[in-house]
């Protein structure tokens, strides 16, 4: 192991972040070093290209088992791999999802940021590690003001995102009382080919590319109406990385500055494979038929409604511009096009495969 190198822990590598997150790292000349949570299949799908098997000498990748539910795994695995930098990106990360599963994601997402943070007290690395937290536009909710800056009030609106504004808090806290380099990333949604099959984004593209290869008749969708600023998460990382760059630990929006209904993404993903959507009806009974043949492609199942809904996101990413030079350059109907092409390929190999999100 080389002294020179600097040394990165991610927390959530097999995720979409964290796949990206890994790449540019890696690109950088770190040693990386991520946490791996054991499941009965493999799960490291979208790492599969970085990966390196554990017997090459002097790795530079390498995986830890781990839960953030697991404070004493936790501890070890920091005092093993000495991080510079613990980028936290594990998360119950599914606002639907959280409110069956409320108690697991306060503890994963809430609770797991304060056993990092505890470990780098324990350790004593609060002078020498340098720590990114994963927080989120869903801190915004209820909308308060637009666009969401870095002053805007919080109002979390499901499980998930209460559970992230206590991350988001203890963060600010242990900075301010332990002296940690410790910054949140409110970062508004970010999408890209390696997206959780389940986020509105990539349900729509793979529905897309499935229509189109007449391996699926229909897309079902929930709220329609809401609003998403949506960039690409192969540049939201790089802001990631600039903030643990900086003399001074702080806060960041990372956004494009647009916000876009979900109708709108599903008119981009249909016309990238030539199908122009027309709308007929009105609230759960709205349908999208495709225009040159009349056939219903898109329906709405409340199933998809959540109990508490954020319906308006665009953030304002002035500071991170002025202060990290930071700046999206994909716009949603670009990362709309790219993830339906990248789907064609998905499905044109194999099983579309089934999950309710
Ligand atoms: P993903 O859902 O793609 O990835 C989440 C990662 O966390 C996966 O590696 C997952 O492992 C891991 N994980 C989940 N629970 C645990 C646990 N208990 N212990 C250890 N690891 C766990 O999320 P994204 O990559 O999209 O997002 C990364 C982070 O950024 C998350 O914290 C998310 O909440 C946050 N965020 C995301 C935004 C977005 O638009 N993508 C916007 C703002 C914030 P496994 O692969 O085994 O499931
Ligand atoms: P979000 O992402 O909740 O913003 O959280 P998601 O893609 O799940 O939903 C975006 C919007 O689309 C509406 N919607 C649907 N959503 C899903 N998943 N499935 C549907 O069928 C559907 N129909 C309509 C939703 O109601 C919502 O308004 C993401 C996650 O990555 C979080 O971890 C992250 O913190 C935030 O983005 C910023």
């Amino acid at each position: 192991m080389s002294s020179t190198r600097r040394v990165a822990l991610i927390t959530g590598i097999t995720g979409q972040d964290g796949a990206y997150l890994a790449r540019l790292l890696l690109e950088k000349g770190y040693e990386v070093h991520g946490v791996k949570r054991r499941s009965s299949s493999f799960n490291t799908g979208r790492i599969e290209d970085i990966y390196q098997d554990p017997h090459v000498p002097d790795p530079r990748l390498t995986l830890h088992y781990g839960d953030l539910t697991d404070s004493t795994n936790l501890i070890r695995i920091i005092q093993e791999t000495q991080p510079d930098e613990i980028y936290n990106l594990a998360a119950q990360s599914h606002v639907q999802v959280s409110f069956e599963t409320p108690e697991y994601t306060a503890n994963a997402d809430g609770i797991g940021t304060l056993r990092i943070l505890e470990a780098i007290r324990i350790l004593g690395l609060e002078k020498t590690t340098r720590f990114y937290q994963a927080s989120t536009s869903e801190l915004y909710g209820k909308v308060q003001e637009v666009p969401q800056s870095e002053t805007t009030p919080f109002y979390p609106r499901s499980p998930y995102a209460v559970a992230k504004m206590y991350a988001y808090w203890i963060v600010v806290n242990y900075r301010e009382a332990y002296g940690i380099h410790a910054s949140n990333g409110i970062l508004f949604n970010h999408e890209s080919p390696l997206r959780g099959e389940t986020f509105v984004t990539r349900k729509i593209t793979r529905a897309v590319a499935a229509i189109k290869l007449g391996k699926q008749e229909r897309l079902y969708l929930g709220n329609m109406d809401a609003k998403r600023d949506w960039g690409h998460a192969k540049e939201y990382v790089e802001g990631m990385w600039r903030m643990l760059q900086q003399d001074e630990p702080d806060d960041y929006v990372l956004a494009t500055g647009e916000t876009v209904p979900v109708r709108q993404f599903v008119e981009w993903a249909f016309d990238e494979v030539g199908i122009r959507i027309e709308w007929r009806g009105e609230g759960i009974d709205e349908k999208g038929y495709d225009a040159a043949t009349g056939t219903c492609l898109v329906e709405v199942d409340p199933r998809y409604f959540r109990p508490t809904e954020v319906d308006l996101l665009i953030g304002d990413p002035t500071k991170a511009r002025e202060k990290l030079g930071w700046q999206h350059k994909t716009s949603a109907e670009e990362l709309a096009r790219e993830m339906v092409q990248a789907d064609l390929v998905v499905m044109a190999d194999g099983p579309i495969g089934r999950s309710n999100g």
